[in-house]
């Protein structure tokens, strides 16, 4: 056993307890530990087994000021007190730790986690840029980057319902505004509006950052003045691509079977790459792996 499970709770507790934030967003730091847990797991490469959430890589600037990433050291700065009270436990388990504990109690299903990883990258051995989604893209390059991690088109689409909750920022992203109306609590909406809502192409205009338009949506009832709600080019092409889409569909009508399945792809999201000795300790021999091949 890596760690005892008295003092893992624990953890849990002390995340638990700084979720709500009413300083913060829409009142709550678990989108943004969410967000963590996912670019800390994303890099993942299955065909050279590199990346992944193990090595907590965000800690070196390589990784952490990857623009990909903007945004992520605010929910780094947030558990660094849990990681000071709990020095035992690696920042490789407590950034995927915080985005489970988040989920379940922003009223998402209970995702399973495994103790194990470590911190053994440093600046050497890193993933390269470039392994994230790129928002402004469509189907095929979500099938090029999550097929990368082992992904099929089922799983793409329930790992995007992580985006019922949280927003998109303009400096950080450069896209803006959030999914839902309730952002802070999970569930199968985001399928729901994809579906219903009329969205309209809006300007953003941020080249720079990659963000030129976005979608834009109301709810009947809201007022001219009021945030819109969005979705990326690549939500919307969850509704555009014909295996993509009877997923969405699915995931609109039955919440259930969206729970279900997302907490078994976002619990294969976290163990990628991540095996482990038979002590319980992630191993990470050949893990330098080539890099170059991105
Ligand atoms: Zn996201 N995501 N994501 N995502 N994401 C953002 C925010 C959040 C994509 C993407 O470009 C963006 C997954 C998949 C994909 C979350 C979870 C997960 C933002 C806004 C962008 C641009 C960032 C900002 O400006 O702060 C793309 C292209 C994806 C491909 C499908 C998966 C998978 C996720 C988890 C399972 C979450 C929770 C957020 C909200 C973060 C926050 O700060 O509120």
């Amino acid at each position: 056993m890596v760690y005892k499970p008295e003092d893992v709770e624990q953890v849990r507790k002390d995340i638990m307890a700084i979720l709500k934030n009413k300083d913060y967003d829409d009142g709550s730091i678990g989108p943004v530990l969410v967000r963590l847990a996912w670019h800390s797991s994303g890099t993942y490469c299955a065909e050279t087994k590199t990346g992944g959430s193990n090595g907590a890589g965000m800690r070196y600037e390589k990784e952490g000021g990857d623009p990909a990433n903007a945004g992520l050291q605010h929910a780094r700065v947030f558990l660094e007190p849990i990681k000071e009270k709990h020095s035992w436990i690696s920042y490789a388990d407590l950034w995927t730790l915080a985005g489970v504990v988040a989920i379940e109690a922003m009223n998402g299903p209970k995702i399973e986690w495994q103790a194990g990883r470590t911190d053994f990258v440093d600046d050497s051995n890193l993933p390269p840029r470039g392994r994230l989604p790129d928002a402004a893209q469509a189907a095929d390059h979500l099938r090029h980057i999550f097929y990368r991690m082992g992904f099929n088109d089922q799983e793409i689409v329930a790992l995007s319902g992580a985006h019922n909750l949280g927003r998109c920022h303009a400096d950080r992203s450069g896209f803006e505004g959030p999914w839902v109306n309730n952002p802070t609590r999970f569930s199968n909406q985001y399928y729901k509006m994809l579906l219903k809502l009329k969205w309209q192409k809006k300007e953003l205009g941020r080249k720079e950052q990659g963000a030129e338009w976005q979608w834009i949506a109301r709810v009947p009832g809201m007022d001219e003045d009021d945030e819109p709600l969005m979705m990326l080019p690549t939500d919307m092409s969850l509704t555009q691509d014909d295996a993509f889409r009877p997923w969405v569909e699915k995931y609109a009508e039955d919440q259930e079977l969206f729970f279900k399945d997302f907490a078994a792809v976002f619990s294969k999201l976290i163990e990628l790459g991540v095996e482990r000795d038979e002590t319980g300790i992630a191993k990470h021999d050949g893990k330098k792996g080539d890099y170059q091949a991105a």
